[in-house]
C-alpha cells in the first residue's frame, strides 16, 4: 500500500505501477536566452526555478523505476505541420522556423528544440514530439500510456497556463488522474502561475490535483 500524496483539493491516491512522470517541454527554446520563449517577449528566468526541483524528482522517479515520459513542442524542418495561424500570430520580429541563437526556432533537430541538459532523457524514456500545446494532439502519447497500463500522471514542465494546462485538460478527458507539482511547473507570468494552478484544483479538482515535489519524493523514499 502506497501512502496518499498530500495535495489539493485532497490527497492523491498514488499507484506507482499505473503512474507516469510527464515532463512537458523543458526545452532550451523555452528556458534559455535566445530561444522561442524569449522571441515572444518573455523573461526566461521566470521558468528556471522549476529546474532544480524537477531534477531532484526525476532522480527519485528513476530510482523507483517509474515510467518517465518527456515532451517537446516543435515542428518539422519543412514546417508542413505548422498551422499558418500559429506562424502569423502576434506579428513577432522572429517567427517559428527563423534562424536564431540556438538554430531555427521551435524546429525539430535544432539545438534550441532539445531538452535542457539538466533534465536530459536517458535510454528507455520516451520523448514525444508534439506540434501543439497539448501533448495528446497529433501524437502517440495516449497509445504509449495505454500500452503500459498508465492511469495516473504526475505532471511537471512549462508553461503552467499553456502546455501544462492544455495537456492536463486533454488527459482529464481521456480518463487520466493528473497531479501537477507547483514547484516543478513554471510560467513567464506570476499571476498565470497562480491562476493556472487554481484552475486545475478548483471545484473539487475539476482537472486534477496540485501538490509539491517534496511530498512525492518523501512517499517514494518511504516505500523503499
Ligand atoms: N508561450 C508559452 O507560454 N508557452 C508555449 O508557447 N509553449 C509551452 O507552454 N510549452
Amino acid at each position: 500500500m502506497m501512502p496518499l500524496i498530500p495535495a489539493e483539493p485532497y490527497p492523491f491516491d498514488f499507484e506507482p505501477a499505473a503512474c507516469a512522470l510527464l515532463i512537458i517541454d523543458m526545452q532550451r527554446d523555452f528556458l534559455e536566452p535566445g530561444g522561442f520563449g524569449e522571441s515572444l517577449g518573455n523573461d526566461v528566468n521566470q521558468l528556471r526555478r522549476a529546474i532544480a526541483p524537477t531534477r531532484h524528482l526525476l532522480e527519485a522517479m528513476r530510482s523507483a523505476a517509474l515510467t518517465i515520459i518527456h515532451t517537446r513542442e516543435g515542428h518539422r524542418p519543412d514546417l508542413a505541420d505548422l498551422p499558418p495561424a500559429k506562424l502569423k500570430r502576434g506579428n513577432p520580429s522572429l517567427r517559428i522556423g527563423d534562424e536564431a541563437a540556438m538554430g531555427r526556432l521551435l524546429v525539430r533537430g535544432e539545438p534550441g528544440h532539445d531538452i535542457i541538459p539538466e533534465l536530459y532523457p536517458i535510454a528507455g524514456e520516451p520523448v514525444i514530439d508534439k506540434p501543439g500545446k497539448g501533448a495528446f494532439y497529433a501524437t502517440d502519447l495516449d497509445a504509449i500510456l495505454k500500452h503500459r497500463g498508465i492511469r495516473q500522471l504526475i505532471v511537471c514542465g512549462v508553461t503552467t497556463e499553456v502546455c501544462v494546462n492544455t495537456t492536463v485538460r486533454e488527459a482529464n478527458d481521456r480518463g487520466f488522474d493528473c497531479l501537477v507539482l507547483e514547484d516543478c511547473v513554471g510560467s513567464y507570468f506570476p499571476e498565470f502561475q497562480e491562476m493556472g494552478l487554481k484552475m486545475i484544483k478548483a471545484q473539487g479538482g475539476i482537472f486534477g490535483w496540485v501538490g509539491r515535489s517534496e511530498a512525492v519524493v518523501a512517499v517514494l523514499r518511504a516505500a523503499r
